[in-house]
């Protein structure tokens, strides 16, 4: 990997030149700006030549989700104005000062906390990807989208910052027969989703800061569960109530939702984690290569299971498969940015890339995935993407 990356650069700047199309700087030294530029401000925004936004498909609000332009996102956040929504019922208003969470059931004491009371329990800030369990679902009838957004933009990567579950769960003692918990928002469709108590145990958040300030409404401002790896539906968001319990609920969103129907009728349920994925975005579909030479192959993968062990990427077409660069930190349950330098010779080309994660599973092709489970389920495809780089530098879904 070292190798490839020094050979890259040592292309030297003349190759390079040439290679990438930029040009020598022969007149860049051109007069410095003689006018004031504009006062500082309480909050920021963005330069207007910045264009990238999230993709609606919905104008109803009880249907409503929106895409994370992935493909032009650097690094592994997602700034929180770009981070995908999912909602049920619209985004609620919810006064911080009034709202609530109910912890009850199988405790010893049933407890209110407000949002101070749980701000000043010991915080923890972690950072994990969010995706709903529907994301890339239209890959599984080989209708992916034309972009990376399009197909893949349902998931997103944050600093989560709130109170661990399992602190607050303490707070308020178990009883032996706990083993299940109903966690509730408290938007209109009373989206309620079963967790079981290990989950909450284990790595858990009440979530109530994102990237360094509070959540967005469109979040769960101003709570939300967090659940790191699992999918996006069991993160209830505007978080009102835990319901600790000795079975699940069978709510409408673990029944005729995000249940998986195998192709002999059956259905797997509480299919919760998301497995090890990725995707290449640069370059990804809707992109056009300027011509050939040098280009960096840029992208995302991540496991719900775990670390990121590996990402291997194929410029032709499944044959030979080569090791990218992983960026660190290498965080478990969190996007991981990959790279490998590419020379691109002008030919009609497939681009491919395969997550291993840190259990020693490897993602699989969307054939072997149709084999396992057939392609009933909207949910859970985590199928090898490719992508076509025609001879004209266009880039198409395949
Ligand atoms: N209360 C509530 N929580 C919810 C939802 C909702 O509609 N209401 N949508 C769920 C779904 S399907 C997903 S994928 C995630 C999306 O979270 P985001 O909108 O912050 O990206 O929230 C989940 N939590
Ligand atoms: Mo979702």
């Amino acid at each position: 990997m070292k190798k490839n990356r020094r050979s890259f650069l040592s292309l030297g700047a003349a190759a390079l030149a040439t290679s990438t199309g930029c040009q020598p700087g022969a007149d860049a030294a051109k007069a410095p700006p003689s006018e004031l530029g504009a006062a500082v401000s309480e909050y920021g925004s963005r330069s207007p030549f910045e264009k990238a936004a999230r993709l609606h498909n919905s104008p109803t609000p009880a249907t409503a989700s929106s895409r994370t332009p992935l493909e032009e996102i650097h690094g592994i956040l997602t700034p929180p104005s770009l981070h995908f929504e999912r909602h049920h019922a619209g985004v609620p208003q919810l006064d911080p000062a009034k709202h609530e969470l109910l912890v009850h059931g199988l405790t010893d004491r049933q407890l209110i906390f407000s949002l101070a009371d749980l701000k000043r329990l010991p915080s923890v800030s972690r950072i994990h990807f969010l995706e709903c369990a529907g994301n890339s679902g239209s890959e599984w009838r080989g209708a992916g989208g034309d972009t990376a957004q399009r197909s893949h933009g349902l998931a997103s990567c944050s600093e989560w910052t709130g109170v661990s579950v399992k602190t607050l769960l303490a707070e308020c003692g178990l009883q032996k027969a706990a083993t299940w918990v109903i966690a509730e928002g408290a938007d209109a469709c009373l989206m309620a989703r079963s967790i079981p108590l290990e989950k909450m145990l284990d790595d858990a958040l009440i979530a109530y800061g994102q990237n360094g300030e509070a959540l967005r409404p469109e979040q769960g401002y101003p709570l939300r569960l967090l659940l790191p790896g699992w999918e996006g539906n069991t993160s209830i968001k505007w978080l009102r109530r835990l319901h600790v319990t000795s079975e699940p609920m069978r709510s409408r969103e673990e029944t005729s939702h995000y249940t998986d129907l195998l192709a002999d009728g059956q259905a797997r349920e509480f299919s919760f984690e998301m497995d090890a994925k990725s995707l290449i975005l640069k370059p990804s579909g809707g992109q056009q290569l300027p011509g050939p030479g040098a280009f960096e192959i840029s992208g995302i993968a991540w496991s719900g299971r775990g670390r990121i062990e590996k990402v291997e990427v194929s410029l032709d077409g499944g044959e030979k498969w080569i090791a990218a660069a992983l960026d660190e930190p290498r965080l478990p349950k969190a996007f991981t940015r990959f790279r490998l330098p590419w020379s691109w010779k002008g030919a009609d080309t497939i681009l491919q890339s395969r997550a291993t994660d840190d259990t020693g599973y490897v993602q699989p092709t969307t054939e072997q995935l149709i084999a396992a489970r057939g392609s009933n389920s909207n949910y859970h495809h985590n199928g090898i993407k490719r992508w076509r780089i025609e001879a004209s530098g266009k880039v198409t879904n395949v």
